[in-house]
């Protein structure tokens, strides 16, 4: 198969993502898939997977644990099932395909009967939403791709926004952990005409989503069930991850955490960034922001510049930057030196209130 790359041309225009914004407002309904496994590959998804459900706007219609060969093996069930005790939620949820796909159109319907709830998935719930769904990726994109391939028509009518956590930024050519698990997947959706936020996991000249976070420090703001859902992970636990939640205290994770998501998640919530006292920083819905007088404190970290994405057909041809009048796309891209530091400091924040009365916020 050749390695095609998406090509991107820039294009200067906010009008998208005005009307993006507008979008927006109240309840934010999403579908989110991710390759969370017990045992760990990279336990950066158990810390996405805290974020999504201490942003209450997200109303999670379903989740897809991605990557359906490694769930047979390493199922990220535990830390679901731990989730839904410490918030009190219970969401739908599906293992993914187990292969990679084919080629780029592969509906993936020859796959393993078993592996298929992921697409299947994702497609029920577009076919019954009201209205318009968010679709985030933390992993492979394969079962998106799959559903799309599926049923384009659904899915360019019912989804609002699709948030890819993926690849390396425009221009450069190196392989990527997520894009290896499924290449075919990755290249489809460029081409797929669906609101397409890319999220590069690294990148030059801010294209890169990735910043460090302390866990001493996160994970330490937390209640204690928050805690040992943290503990359970990192230590690979074997006991009734439930009962785990209430036992302890145990020792606080230490040491770096390279983290991805958090700024899209955000974004894709609607909430944004405000400095509430001195290295203080919190992630806030508007109105929120508002009541606590912090509206004239916000901080533009990141922006989501459209771009034109067309694939390629050589291995190594360059990306190419224009900036024409029809992007089909946008990409994420730091704004503001500080982008790392303040995300840390704000994903403290944000899990800090998981599980914590909502009279009690911190
Ligand atoms: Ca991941």
């Amino acid at each position: 198969m050749q390695a095609m790359k998406p090509r991107c041309l820039f294009q200067s225009s906010i009008v998208a993502l005005a009307i993006h914004f507008a979008a927006l407002a109240g309840p934010v309904p999403v579908i989110y898939s991710t390759d969370l496994l017990h045992p760990h590959d990279d336990p950066d998804d158990h810390y996405d997977l805290a974020t999504l459900f201490a942003l209450s706007e997200f109303e999670i219609k379903g989740i897809v644990l991605d990557l359906g060969e490694r769930q047979a093996q390493r199922c990220g069930k535990p830390a679901l099932e731990q989730m839904f005790a410490i918030t009190g939620r219970k969401v739908p949820w599906a293992t993914g395909l187990a292969k990679p796909l084919k080629t780029k159109h592969d509906d993936a319907r020859d796959q393993p009967t078993e592996s298929q709830g992921g697409v299947e998935l994702i497609l029920s719930t577009l076919r019954h939403a009201r209205e318009p769904v968010l679709i985030f990726t933390t992993g492979s994109c394969r079962d998106v791709a799959a559903a799309f391939n599926r049923e384009p028509d659904l899915l360019r009518q019912k989804v609002r926004a699709l948030y890819i956590n993926i690849g390396r930024g425009p221009n450069e050519e190196q392989d990527e952990w997520n894009v290896k698990l499924d290449q075919s997947s990755y290249l489809r959706l460029f081409e797929s005409g669906l609101p397409l936020f890319w999220c590069p996991c690294f990148g030059t000249n801010g294209y890169q989503t990735l910043f460090v976070v302390d866990q001493s420090k996160v994970v330490g703001a937390c209640v204690r069930p928050v805690q040992n859902y943290f503990v359970y992970c990192l230590t690979k636990a074997k006991s009734d991850p439930i009962d785990f939640l209430r036992t302890g205290p145990h020792p606080v994770p230490t040491g770096p955490r390279n983290m991805w998501c958090t700024a899209p998640m955000l974004h894709a919530s609607g909430r944004r960034i405000y400095e509430r006292g001195p290295s203080e920083y919190v992630a806030l819905p508007v109105e929120k922001a508002r009541e606590a007088q912090l509206s004239d404190k916000e901080l533009n970290l990141f922006e989501f510049e459209p771009i034109r994405a067309e694939l390629l057909g050589k291995p190594n041809d360059p990306f190419v930057q224009h900036k024409p009048s029809n992007p089909n796309a946008r990409v994420f891209r730091t704004v503001n030196p500080r982008y790392g530091e303040i995300m840390a400091n704000c994903l403290e924040h944000l899990l800090a209130n998981l599980g914590r009365p909502e009279a009690e916020p911190r």
